[in-house]
């Protein structure tokens, strides 16, 4: 086992998450073309940022806060493929929220997944919210808010950032750093290179990392993590990435952004990249890619039927779990 806690096994394990994650991605995105599912946000492209990260925590005990773009992550945190195609085409068993978030709004109780809203950032002051009780409690968790660097304009970030800085709460607050904000790039967005710098202003540790590596953002999640539970407060991570595809299913991304520029990032496909890795190390091999691979189309091609099958949620719960009696 190396220094860093990460056994062979454990990063073929990170290995399958990123490549059942751009499975399941795959096919919701023929699914919304066949018209039964309404919209994909995609991890495509942030794998190795969600999955290292995700291994870095206590999985299951330590809260997370994601958002729309985290397929890669809740996989990585235990959601079942069922659950995700349940919640895609809003069946009345999805876990995330029984069909009636819209796709891509995470949420699973016994999974510490926190349920959040569309409003982007707000997912900050809620993970700062969960380690203040964490702080509160004494219970030794970790609260981790995932956000886009077009997120970090709003209100919410700042005020997350400032009040878990001044109270030293175990939150790590993660950016996925992929350039835009839709069609709006970055230097539209703010004047300062890197997310990672605001951190200055606040009080806290801002790391940069390579966000297609996940064994570097394993391990700068793995410090900010130990930072926050010894008592040391917040850290910002900035995982530099890149999204693959258009922001949503909605979207024609050729109008913002050149193709040479997609194709000089997929140079670095995180997929492909940590695959190189692992077969240079001797951990992965054409016997067990292969026996992965399809394990992974037997998922997918389950989980859908599963899923196109399953019931619609009953009209006489509309109100169930909205409002209060
Ligand atoms: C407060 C708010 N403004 C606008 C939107 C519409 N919106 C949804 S996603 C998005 C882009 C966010 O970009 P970024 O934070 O960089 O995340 P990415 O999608 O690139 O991962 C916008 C503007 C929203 N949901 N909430
Ligand atoms: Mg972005």
């Amino acid at each position: 086992m190396a220094d860093n806690g990460l056994t062979p096994e454990l990063m073929k394990e990170m290995y399958y998450y990123m490549v059942l994650s751009r499975a399941v991605d795959d096919r919701m995105w023929i699914l919304n073309r066949q018209g039964k599912a309404p919209v994909v946000y995609s991890s495509n492209g942030h794998e190795a940022a969600q999955v290292g990260s995700a291994f870095a925590l206590n999985r299951g005990e330590d809260w997370i806060c994601p958002y729309y773009r985290d397929l890669a992550l809740v996989l990585a945190y235990g959601m079942s493929v069922r659950d995700v195609m349940l919640h895609l085409l809003g069946r009345a068993q999805d876990p995330n929220s029984g069909g009636r978030q819209m796709p891509a709004h995470w949420g699973h109780r016994q999974l510490h997944i926190l349920t959040g809203g569309s409003v982007v950032a707000t997912q900050d002051v809620h993970a700062t919210g969960l380690a203040l009780a964490s702080k509160v409690l004494k219970d030794g968790r970790v609260s981790v808010a995932y956000f886009g660097e077009g997120s970090t304009s709003q209100g919410e970030f700042h005020e997350a950032l400032n009040f878990a800085a001044v109270h030293k709460l175990p939150v790590i607050f993660f950016n996925e750093n992929n350039g835009y904000a839709i069609s709006v790039p970055a230097r539209k967005q703010m004047a300062v290179m890197d997310v990672a710098a605001r951190a200055a202003g606040y009080g806290m540790p801002g790391v940069i990392v390579d966000g297609n590596d996940p064994l570097k953002v394993y391990e700068v999640t793995r410090e900010a993590a130990e930072r926050a539970r010894s008592g040391d407060g917040p850290t910002l991570i900035e995982a530099k990435t890149y999204r693959f595809v258009p922001h949503s299913s909605d979207d024609d991304d050729r109008a913002y952004r050149s193709r040479e520029e997609v194709q000089e990032w997929k140079k670095r496909d995180p997929l492909v990249m940590f695959e190189q890795r692992l077969t240079e190390d001797g951990i992965l091999n054409d016997d067990n890619l292969t026996a992965m691979r399809q394990q992974i189309k037997d998922l997918v091609n389950d989980a859908t039927d599963f899923a196109e099958q399953a019931p619609l949620p009953d009209p006489g719960t509309l109100y169930a779990e909205v409002y209060g009696s």
